[in-house]
């Protein structure tokens, strides 16, 4: 899935400038690749933007472009939190000309308009109010992103060599896009680990229903266009959060016949309401992501996070999956509470509950957000720069009652326990009562999530994931033709 900052930031860019846009994560490129691209196109300036996760390669990208004499503005949550590593003011050295702090919406089109006049300033931030804090840019007037004349190829998920052929599968499946939508910004749960209160504010700003719907509606016309399809990540911190708004939101998308499949957080306590998960199903609601973190309540509250209860998880999901509605269930080890066994634990809870696709992380202290100046002040920062030395699933910190290799133990056990051909087969098997449909897209998405832990880039990786599950695959694949022949039969 794209990033949705780049082509907000398209829309917003002022006339007479044109953006090309290119994703690391879609499209690789060598820096050697990037810079030759770059001097072909005839490019002025280049923006970057990346999470903590990812800033030191973006670093090492902007390092590069710098030495080719195009000047590099970043932005996005890592610069806005640690602004002077960027700038070079922190000792080390410096990775870009401009940083532009915080929500950009607004600064954008100032930092288009002297780069363009050769006057870049080094920072950009929005205005304060009377308490000094940013200004943040109303969603009411949001601008159109050009979702059904963008050149969307890079981002497309169907290889391009199978496209003649899935074109012609039902109603088309030529393309398939999962896009970015945001219908609000802003949370005021301010978990610890989290760096979403802090940078959006605690009071949330939504866009109107008609542009979200319009948005929508675009998407839809282009898929069939091209007779492909599309799906939507809204990618709203709790989509729920006002839950009167969803409701309002998701009944003008069905009147509007604007419903796609969609994707979309949600926390677990805002899931009591039957006629809020209605809505959701009706609408076009397909997975929900819950951030479920712990199910031990003690690690809950360690976090700021007691308003969602480890209880009602099993509750929630069987309301959701009555509905044929999954969920993304997210859990973090290496929290204070956790011992060894945390997974074990976990896993013995999560197979008592309909199948879902669980994916696990470890506390990881961010930089700005409490966690990080808790461990801090209490010295158990085991890699205070954790970022520039970039190590997956490998904590940053000393975990209070375990160790970072048995954190790290912990988690890998979760993920190839939950992803074994085995518990896939066990996943679809507890949903064989279900339409066809939902037991087939529901392995096609334990075959992607498996490779959010495991790598899976490349044929011969997916060569082996179908050969390791050919069982299941062929369950589902007699069960089609069974399908077929009955339909043609009937008709
Ligand atoms: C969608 C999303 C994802 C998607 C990402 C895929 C995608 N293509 O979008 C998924 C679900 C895969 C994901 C995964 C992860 N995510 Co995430 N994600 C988000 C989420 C919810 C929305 C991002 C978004 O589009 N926001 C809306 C846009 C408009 O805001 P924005 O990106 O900040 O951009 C604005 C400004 O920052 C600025 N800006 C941004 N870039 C640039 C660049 C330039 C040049 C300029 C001028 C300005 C600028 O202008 C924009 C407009 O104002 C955010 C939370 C949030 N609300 O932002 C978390 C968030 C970005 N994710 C976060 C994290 C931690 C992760 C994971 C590491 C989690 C994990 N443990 O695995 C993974 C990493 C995945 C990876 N390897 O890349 C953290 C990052 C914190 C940090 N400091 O880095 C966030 C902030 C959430 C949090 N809880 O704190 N994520
Ligand atoms: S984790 Fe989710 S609920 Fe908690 S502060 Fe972050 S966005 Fe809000």
């Amino acid at each position: 899935m794209p990033h949705l900052w780049m082509f907000l930031l398209q829309a917003l860019t002022p006339a007479g400038h044109e953006v090309l846009l290119i994703d690391g994560n879609a499209r690789a490129m060598s820096d050697e690749e990037l810079v030759s691209f770059l001097r072909k196109e005839n490019i002025e300036l280049v923006g970057i933007g990346a999470m903590t996760r990812m800033i030191a390669k973006a670093y090492r990208v902007a390092d590069a472009i710098r030495a080719s004499g195009v000047p590099v503005v970043m932005g996005g949550p890592h610069v806005t939190e640690v602004p002077d590593e960027a700038l070079g003011r922190d000792g080390g050295p410096r990775h870009a000309d401009a940083i532009a702090l915080g929500e950009a919406d607004e600064t954008w089109p100032l930092i288009v308009e002297d780069a363009a006049r050769g006057q870049l300033k080094e920072v950009y931030q929005p205005e304060r109010d009377k308490k000094g804090l940013d200004r943040k840019p109303s969603l009411q007037a949001y601008p159109a992103i050009h979702w059904e004349s963008l050149d969307l190829d890079q981002f497309s998920l169907i290889p391009k060599f199978l496209r003649p052929f899935m074109s012609k599968l039902g109603s088309g499946w030529g393309t398939f896009h999962v896009v970015p939508i945001e219908t609000g910004r802003g949370c005021p749960y301010g978990c610890e680990f989290c760096t979403v209160t802090g940078f959006f504010g605690d009071s949330i700003r939504f866009r109107t229903n008609e542009s979200v719907v319009d948005e929508l509606l675009r998407l839809k016309a282009r898929a069939r266009r091209e007779r492909g399809q599309v799906a939507v990540f809204f990618i709203d911190d709790n989509l729920a959060i006002n839950i009167k708004r969803l409701k309002s939101l998701l009944r003008d998308m069905i009147e509007a016949k604007a419903q796609v499949p969609w994707v979309a957080q949600i926390s677990a306590n805002l899931l009591r309401d039957e006629e809020l998960v209605d809505l959701i199903a009706e609408s076009g609601g397909k997975w929900v992501f819950i951030g479920m973190e712990s199910i031990d309540p003690a690690n809950m509250a360690d976090v700021n996070k007691n308003f969602s209860k480890p209880g009602e998880y099993r509750t929630v999901l069987e309301r959701l999956a009555q509905r044929n509605v999954y969920a993304i269930t997210s859990f973090i080890f290496g929290m204070d509470n956790d011992t060894v066994g945390v997974a074990d634990r976990t896993l013995k809870e999560i197979h008592s509950w309909p199948p879902g696709l669980p994916v696990f992380g470890q506390l990881t202290p961010f930089p700005a957000t409490p966690l990080y100046e808790r461990l801090e002040k209490a010295g158990r920062l085991a890699r205070p720069k954790h970022w520039l030395d970039f190590a997956p699933f490998t904590m940053a910190h000393n975990p209070l009652k375990m160790t970072i290799s048995e954190a790290r133990a912990e988690t890998d056990y979760a993920w190839s326990t939950s992803y074994s051909p085995l518990r896939n087969a066990q996943a679809i098997d507890a949903i064989s009562g279900e339409p066809l449909k939902y037991r087939i897209s529901h392995l096609v998405a334990r075959l992607f999530f498996r490779g959010i832990y495991f790598p899976q880039m490349g044929w011969q990786s997916w060569l082996k994931v179908i050969g390791e599950n050919r069982r299941t695959i062929l369950v589902l694949l007699r069960n089609s033709a069974k399908a077929i022949i009955k339909a043609r039969k009937r008709r």
